[in-house]
């Protein structure tokens, strides 16, 4: 393949509207996996507001066979990837197209591909392009009919968007199928899958009396795996009626499971596409965060069908109108799913951890950029956290500002006035205002809206004031966010005394009384909040639930951490404190580069919260977890990746030892469960609490029971009756560096080798093991060349090299530089197989910059010589360009 040496920057401000729409379409697909011919035959339109111009079609690694303008031929030429049509009529008229593709030479897994024989379509974002000659943008929507031919044996299911219109045979062996999609859309969201696949089905009646058929297309083998999400697929679309009124459009809903896949699931009209990583869950091969990760994105895809296709966006910029939408989407059916408020807090709390764990460094590192970004060499690189995580915090933040009965009417206007169209974020934002007249969110709208168009994180300082004697409490809020105008930023909060009571909030200058609890906006670069009759002196509690996506510096002592730890009614600000406890030790530690050393409060602090008898086990756990390293290192200008390590590594030894004996009562409390597998949050929350109990107690390697735990940790792992369990106990033995992780990993590799998602789990975690003097590294690039390894599936990929790169920074970022070596390896033997994945993996020397001596030299040598690569793909390219940059 030889690639172009340029690449165009597209800009948001260039937008322009289409010269001509195409508004019917007519596929044919002969498909074969070396050649196949498709056939479009199209209506269109030329756009009157448009000045004249050529018809200019996408296409990319096609072979066209003949162009057709109202039967006759007609000329046209080729230009880099679009196909030129000069002469274009005036009136509608009738485009036919005959291309050839080849699926299995497809190893980008973007248009037309096939994976384990079967044949199957990616076409956001560009990917439609690479089946055959379009206006592939997504402001162009049109009605497709697909007519499939194949082989009847090797392809007896053929499936596309929309309803089966006829089937039957044909000669040689051959079958047909043509669907019809009665509803207009985008490019991207065309699907196609042939295979030998067998169907979970599930007849459902909803609310309105309409009667849907519900499928879930995989492999043979695998349909006792699909039960979880059947039943997550219902429990979205009973969720989706109730709270947004949102119903299912389609007589037929299709969900298909593929091995080979770049992301995590595509929401393709009415035939939803899966990475099997997100669909096939069983009790014995799943852990329990795969059983959740399963219902978010089964019901991610789901909520896009109002959100994303029936409104979709005007251009590739406007990605988190459906996306930012779609992930807020999905976190409240989490939440709700969750039920009990302590699960609902668990669920914002790891929500939170993902967010400052990957959107956090992308959003001060190279790929910085606004939710809706405002230029892009290749849109496949910005299907990012921010567009999808940080997006979702500013719808948050919509429903924060107006109520949730406020966003709900705001919903709802959202759909009256677009349904059917192809819009932008400003729609989405006018909908929110123009529904919610009088509200914070309407007074402030122009202002709300640069959280679409300010990169970086805000970071919000608090400092507050008690008077005694006139018994006010003056709390003073500042943002600072890199010069650029202030932003709106919620700050849902109460105030706490020190014994533990809720303060009554009065705010000086309101004739209203806002309770317990209430939303400041913080819409200066400063601003002052007076509080009337405050009997003693408060500790603020900001924040709450995450109320911004910001950095807060709120000043507060140990004490008053303590006390919001102990005693905030907000889960998610207790949380908050035990984490800011930790990180204050941590940072202490790396800036003085001194050894850390636990203290006894906080110690004793952390005994509390395990031994709490009212606290929940699933919130424990999330308490005793220390803050992850990539968002300790956001707190620091210049990064050390290995005292950051050696830090957090001591902490953990430290809270092991000096919490052995709650540990073990932990162990024994949370370890067994009566009764059959469940992933309801209880259990989960206990399994979880058991499985990092069982890893302190085998981290302590000195203690005088070592022996002991290690072997109840080996025979946990080899009776364990799920996944969750078992993974747990062998994580625990090879985390904790246990003479019997090795034949544990050898047992488990023995007992699970025909499944691969288990394979994945395998690898991953030995790419992602605590280094021990070089022995990580050593034993990943030992298992690339283990017979189960390869570049051309992502998941494997991902499980080995990703681990290593993006979730080991101990083991990654070496003082010989061997990390950043094997990086620029695999960046480019990846890149030659499928760029998507390769630009995502590149991404790993993100925050280069910020790295001490030794390491950012080398990292700056391993990224030039990628970037030295004359062919690279556009997709590696922008990434390693903007690195340097
Ligand atoms: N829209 C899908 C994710 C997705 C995005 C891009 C893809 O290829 C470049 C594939 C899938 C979602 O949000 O679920
Ligand atoms: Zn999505």
């Amino acid at each position: 393949m030889t690639r172009e040496g340029t690449s165009t920057l597209i800009r948001r401000e260039d937008y322009l509207a289409p010269a001509f729409w195409i508004r019917k379409v007519e596929l044919c697909f002969d498909l074969d996996p070396l050649k196949t011919i498709v056939t479009s035959k199209m209506q269109v339109e030329r756009n009157a507001a448009v000045a004249h111009g050529p018809l200019k079609l996408h296409g990319e690694e096609i072979n066209v066979l003949r162009v057709l303008i109202n039967g006759e031929s007609v000329s046209f030429r080729t230009e880099d990837d679009t196909l030129v049509i000069d002469n274009a009529p005036d009136a509608d008229f009738a485009l036919e197209i005959r291309n050839t593709c080849c699926p299995e030479k497809n190893t980008a897994l973007s248009g037309l591909y096939t994976s384990g024989g079967s044949f199957f379509t990616q076409c956001e974002a560009e990917g439609f392009r690479r089946i055959t000659y379009f206006l592939d943008r997504p402001d162009v929507m049109a009605v497709y009919t697909v007519l499939m031919r194949a082989d009847k044996t090797k392809y007896p299911v053929l499936l596309s968007n929309g309803n089966l219109v006829e089937q039957g045979e044909l000669d040689n062996n051959r079958h047909f199928a043509k669907w019809h999609d009665p509803f207009p859309k985008p490019s991207y969201l065309f699907a196609l899958v042939a295979g030998d696949l067998v169907a979970r089905e599930q007849r459902v009646r909803t609310r309105g009396g309409k009667d849907h058929l519900l499928q879930v297309f995989v492999r043979r083998g695998d349909l006792e795996k699909t039960e979880h999400a059947m039943n997550s697929l219902i429990a979205s679309m009973v969720w989706d009626e109730a709270r947004f009124k949102l119903p299912l459009d389609l007589e037929r809903f299709m969900v298909v499971g593929v091995s080979d896949f770049n992301m995590g699931a595509m929401e393709n009209k009415g035939l939803n596409i899966f990475n099997t990583s997100a669909l096939l869950a069983s009790p014995a091969t799943s852990t329990d965060a795969d059983f959740s990760r399963i219902e978010s994105i089964v019901a991610h895809e789901y909520f896009h069908n109002w959100t994303g296709n029936r409104v979709t966006c005007r251009d590739w910029f406007q990605l988190s109108l459906k996306e930012g939408l779609t992930v807020f989407r999905d976190q409240e059916f989490s939440m709700d799913m969750a039920a009990a408020p302590s699960a609902r807090a668990v669920c914002r709390i790891q929500d939170v951890r993902q967010l400052r764990a990957m959107q956090f460094p992308e959003d001060s590192g190279a790929m910085a950029h606004p939710v809706r970004p405002d230029s892009y060499v290749e849109i496949n690189n910005f299907y990012t956290a921010t567009v999808y995580e940080k997006g979702a915090e500013v719808v948050r933040m919509y429903q924060t500002l107006v109520g949730r009965a406020g966003f709900e009417k705001g919903m709802t206007l959202y759909f009256e006035r677009h349904d059917g169209q192809a819009v932008t974020c400003d729609d989405f934002a006018q909908a929110m205002a123009d529904a919610n007249p009088g509200s914070e969110l309407t007074k402030r709208l122009d202002a709300f809206k640069r959280w679409y168009s300010t990169p970086g994180t805000p970071r919000v300082t608090a400092r507050g004031s008690y008077d005694a004697i006139s018994r006010t409490y003056t709390l003073t809020l500042s943002q600072q966010n890199n010069g650029a105008a202030p932003q709106v930023i919620p700050v849902a909060m109460g105030l706490i005394g020190h014994g533990g009571q809720v303060l009554p909030l009065e705010l000086q200058g309101e004739a209203e009384y806002h309770g317990n609890e209430r939303v400041l906006v913080l819409d200066q670069a400063e601003q002052s909040f007076t509080f009337l009759n405050v009997f003693v002196e408060p500790v603020p509690s900001l924040l709450r639930g995450f109320s911004a996506p910001v950095l807060l510096d709120d000043g507060l002592s140990d004490a008053d951490l303590l006390t919001l730890l102990t005693h905030d009614t907000d889960a998610f600000n207790r949380w908050e404190a035990g984490q800011r406890l930790a990180l204050n030790r941590i940072l202490a530690a790396v800036r003085s580069g001194t050894p850390l050393q636990l203290d006894a409060a906080y110690v004793d602090a952390m005994r509390s919260v395990l031994n709490h008898p009212q606290l929940d086990a699933a919130f424990k756990e999330l308490a005793l977890t220390l803050p992850g390293e990539a968002y300790i290192a956001e707190q620091l200008d210049v990064v050390d990746p290995q005292a950051i390590h050696a830090a957090v590594e001591a902490a953990q030894l430290q809270l092991a030892q000096a919490l052995r004996a709650d540990w073990v009562a932990a162990f024994e409390a949370n370890g067994t469960i009566a009764g059959g597998y469940q992933p309801d949050p209880v259990s989960v929350g206990k399994r979880s609490l058991a499985n990092l109990a069982l890893a302190m107690l085998v981290l302590d390697t000195q203690a005088a029971d070592a022996a002991v735990w290690q072997g109840r940790a080996y025979q946990r792992f080899k009776d364990a009756g799920n996944m969750t369990d078992r993974l747990g106990a062998l994580a625990a033995l090879v985390n904790g560096g246990a003479g019997l992780a090795d034949s544990a990993l050898e047992r488990f590799h023995a007992l699970f080798k025909a499944d691969p998602l288990v394979v994945d789990k395998w690898f991953a975690l030995q790419g992602r093991a605590p280094e021990r003097e070089g022995r990580t590294f050593a034993k990943v690039k030992a298992l690339l060349k283990h017979p189960d390894f390869t570049l051309k599936n992502p998941n494997r990929a991902r499980s080995l090299i990703f681990s290593l790169c993006m979730f080991n920074p101990a083991a990654f970022h070496r003082a010989d530089a061997a990390g950043y070596v094997f990086w620029a390896d695999q960046v480019l033997a990846l890149d030659a197989i499928n760029p998507q994945v390769a630009g995502r993996l590149a991404r790993a020397m993100d925050r280069w910059t910020t790295l001490t001596e030794p390491y950012r030299p080398a990292a700056l040598e391993a990224i030039r010589r990628v970037a030295a690569k004359p062919d690279l793909s556009p997709d590696v390219r922008e990434i390693v360009e903007r690195a340097l940059a």
